[in-house]
């Protein structure tokens, strides 16, 4: 395949293996371009997805505590960065932040984010990087002017990767973050009929969030994807503790993908995204498998969201 192919891509690449294996599955940062950025800002507002409402109402209430907990002459590292707003309410409380470096896939949603960030905070140094913070990214020397490092990961991205993903990444985080800490949001298992409401909104944003992914590979990789012949399938999988969503075959249809004719069956699924839930006591133990020393969890009053603070290890121990 020639190397200016769009199936030379890590999505063309990945989206051929998914066809071409069973069960058919992709990771869900295909999600995020730019039309997928814009869906899952919609998201965030819906009356159902209540993981962004509760973890910015967590945020707001205790950002005085976690500030204090980072401490002065910070720089904050945000992993998956996205539009960038919920940091706001920490750099509104946070002492002399030394540099704000938040990190995504998408370089269009952070150019958006930090213009806005440059207009209504002048003084902080930005250090934006477009990279898969998920993936193998470098990690830049720390901002000179920096005492600590510190993690915030909102949002609880941290539940779309698998346990042993989960637990790779804070291993690698808490080597990043030596000397300082990590701020983690993370959404918690609950009555199964809130989990189903979140990811099956009656606007139907989830499910064009999903389908998008699919529109994505014609708009990209050129395929032909009849997008009105799938259909969006999430569902609470409560033995793992996740909501998984799947693009199903609503017909028996061929498909040409990356060059290969493949069959799906009626009701067969492209498997696109888990959400795990997590206990307050689960993520504890994960996160100190990782090397991190977990301290105080804020919480809501619905016990639907926690926002925790680990610490890492100090800078000695390296
Ligand atoms: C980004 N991530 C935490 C969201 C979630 O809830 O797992 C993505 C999402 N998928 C459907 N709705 C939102």
């Amino acid at each position: 395949m020639p190397v200016s192919s769009p199936w030379a891509s890590d999505f063309g690449r990945d989206l051929a293996d998914a066809f071409a294996t069973r069960p058919r599955r992709i990771a869900p940062k295909y999600f995020y371009d730019a039309q997928g950025s814009r869906l899952f800002e919609r998201i965030c507002e819906l009356p159902e997805y209540y993981p962004t409402r509760v973890e910015r109402a967590i945020l707001q209430a205790h950002a005085g505590e976690m500030a204090q907990r980072i401490g002065p002459d910070a720089e904050i590292v945000e992993f998956g960065a996205g539009a960038c707003e919920k940091v706001r309410l920490l750099l509104d409380r946070l002492e002399r932040p030394a540099c704000y470096r938040p990190i995504d896939i998408c370089a269009s949603a952070l150019d958006t984010a930090c213009a806005g960030l440059r207009r209504d905070y002048p003084g902080l140094a930005l250090a934006p990087l477009a990279a898969d913070c998920f993936g193998d990214f470098l990690a830049p020397p720390a901002h000179p002017q920096a005492r600590r490092r510190v993690g915030f990961f909102p949002g609880s991205t941290l539940g779309n990767f698998t346990p042993d993903e989960a637990l790779s990444f804070l291993r690698r985080a808490c080597d990043l973050l030596r000397g300082g800490g990590l701020l983690l949001g993370v959404d918690l298992v609950k009555d199964p009929a809130v989990l189903h409401a979140a990811y099956n909104d009656s606007a139907g944003v989830t499910a064009a969030f999903n389908l998008n992914l699919l529109a994505r590979a014609n708009r990209e990789l050129g395929t032909q994807f009849d997008v009105s012949r799938f259909f969006h399938h999430a569902f609470y999988n409560a033995p793992l503790q996740r909501i998984e969503m799947h693009l199903v075959s609503a017909r028996r249809q061929r498909l040409e993908v990356g060059g290969a004719v493949h069959v799906m069956e009626e009701g067969e699924t492209l498997h696109t995204e888990n959400s795990y839930k997590y206990t307050v006591d689960g993520l504890r133990a994960l996160a100190e498998r990782a090397g991190f020393t977990p301290g105080p969890v804020w919480t809501d009053p619905g016990r639907l969201f926690s926002v925790h603070w680990l610490q890492a290890p100090g800078l000695e121990r390296q």
